[in-house]
């Protein structure tokens, strides 16, 4: 049976935001998948909102591809606190860091979100431009934590 890394991480000790490296999986041919976790709210304690988080998911899953190679996923965790990045190949956390920061300075001049349609979502009236804008910067405002997991 397969291990949920995530179901094993005490959310009560963790201090948002942060980013933390899940794991690293390797194929049969030698290739690695590195999986981060992008925290951004306290676990228990904030999270949010529906139409921010996604709109955040369509602008981060655009932009971060401008940065960084090999980006298999950006996609929301289920308690609206975060997201997990998905890469092959790069073991550097400076270039994943520099990326995501790079990322959210886009979304903060962005002027439309990405595909927030019916033909390319599938729920295309939860969206927020703004909402997004805001995660965005508060989560650049508190960049100088993003390496410590378990302290600000
Ligand atoms: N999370 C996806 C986009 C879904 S709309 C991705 O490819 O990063």
């Amino acid at each position: 049976k397969m291990n949920v890394e995530s179901f094993n991480l005490d959310h009560t000790k963790v201090v948002a935001p942060y980013i933390r490296l899940v794991g690293v999986t390797t194929g049969t041919n030698g290739d690695k998948v590195y999986k981060y976790d992008l925290r951004f709210c306290q676990p228990n304690q904030e999270h949010m909102e529906m139409p921010g988080l996604h709109s955040l998911e369509h602008l981060m899953a655009e932009l971060i591809r401008n940065h960084l190679d090999n980006v298999l996923d950006i996609g929301p965790m289920g308690c609206q606190t975060g997201f997990y990045l998905s890469i092959l190949n790069n073991d550097s956390f400076e270039e994943v860091t520099l990326a995501f920061e790079k990322t959210l300075l886009d979304v903060l001049i962005a002027t439309e979100v990405p595909a927030c349609n019916e033909v390319q979502c599938g729920w295309a009236a939860s969206h927020s431009l703004s909402d997004a804008q805001q995660i965005a910067e508060q989560m650049l405002a508190k960049k100088h934590s993003w390496p410590n997991v378990f302290s600000e």
